[in-house]
């Protein structure tokens, strides 16, 4: 279980048909070139948590291929190829099994009619979280958590459907290490985050739920005053990234990385 302690990510920069993806989010649309600096602030951000970066050239295929995390689950011992809720998605999986090989040589993978996006998977550490959303289905959920027991690991679902706003749990919920998790109001005092330390996003700023614990920082996305000073409170330094471009394509800051 990582509890926020990683070495490498994966990521992929946006491709030329990066507008042409899904998105609810009626922001208009994303600047290519905007989104090309975003991300590599991201990517500097990651080496300056000390991690190594491996990316991957863009995709031009896919148009949401940036947003590598939804593509699989990695945890310490293993790692499973998701199966996306979203169709047109389910191609990326490919070079992103091929990217893993080196470092998971044997990845499971999510079978029909299972489906799983990997944002909807919340690492804690301790326990997996698996969110029941638009994306990630009982049987995708269900295989998730069959695989996650054999590799002695404990999970939990919890279903995020109907809950406006949160295309995936983590666009909800992050865990925030030392048994801690950011919960956005709609999520929170759910029954199965009990045991853990909830801390509240506040309302207006929900977006920045979507952070990330990387070893001893916390990446956030700028402009949410009020949750980068609870994690400033929390003693570990803080990178604020402009997320501007992923946001208008529903994509957050964990959504850009695959960790381990
Ligand atoms: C999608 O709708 O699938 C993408 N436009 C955004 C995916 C964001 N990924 C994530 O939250 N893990």
């Amino acid at each position: 279980m990582s509890d926020g302690r990683f070495a490498k990510a994966i990521v992929r920069p946006p491709g030329g048909n990066f507008a042409a993806g899904l998105t609810t989010a009626g922001l208009g649309l994303p600047d290519l070139g905007l989104a090309l600096a975003q991300h590599e602030a991201y990517r500097d951000a990651l080496r300056r948590c000390g991690l190594e970066v491996i990316e991957l050239p863009p995709d031009d295929r896919h148009p949401d291929s940036t947003f590598v995390e939804d593509a699989a689950v990695l945890v310490a011992p293993g790692a499973i190829i998701a199966r996306s809720g979203a169709p047109v998605r389910r191609g990326e999986t490919a070079d992103i099994r091929t990217a893993l090989l080196p470092y998971f040589p044997r990845p499971a993978s999510i079978h029909a009619p299972g489906t799983l996006d990997g944002g909807d998977i919340c690492d804690t550490g301790g326990i997996v979280l698996i969110g029941l959303s638009e994306r990630t289905n009982e049987a995708g959920a269900r295989q998730l958590a069959a695989w996650l027991e054999g590799l002695g690991l404990e999970s939990r679902s919890i279903d995020i459907r109907g809950t406006s706003g949160t295309l995936h749990l983590k666009s909800g919920i992050a865990s925030l290490g030392e048994g801690r998790l950011g919960v956005v109001e709609a999520l929170s005092g759910r029954p199965e985050l009990s045991g853990f330390e909830e801390i509240r996003v506040s309302a207006g700023e929900e977006y920045a739920a979507n952070c990330l614990r990387i070893n001893d920082a916390f990446l956030v996305p700028a402009g949410h005053p009020r949750f980068s000073a609870v994690l400033r409170s929390l003693g570990r330094p803080i990178i604020e990234l402009e997320m501007s471009e992923f946001q208008k394509m529903d994509g957050g800051i964990s959504c850009l990385s695959l960790r381990f």
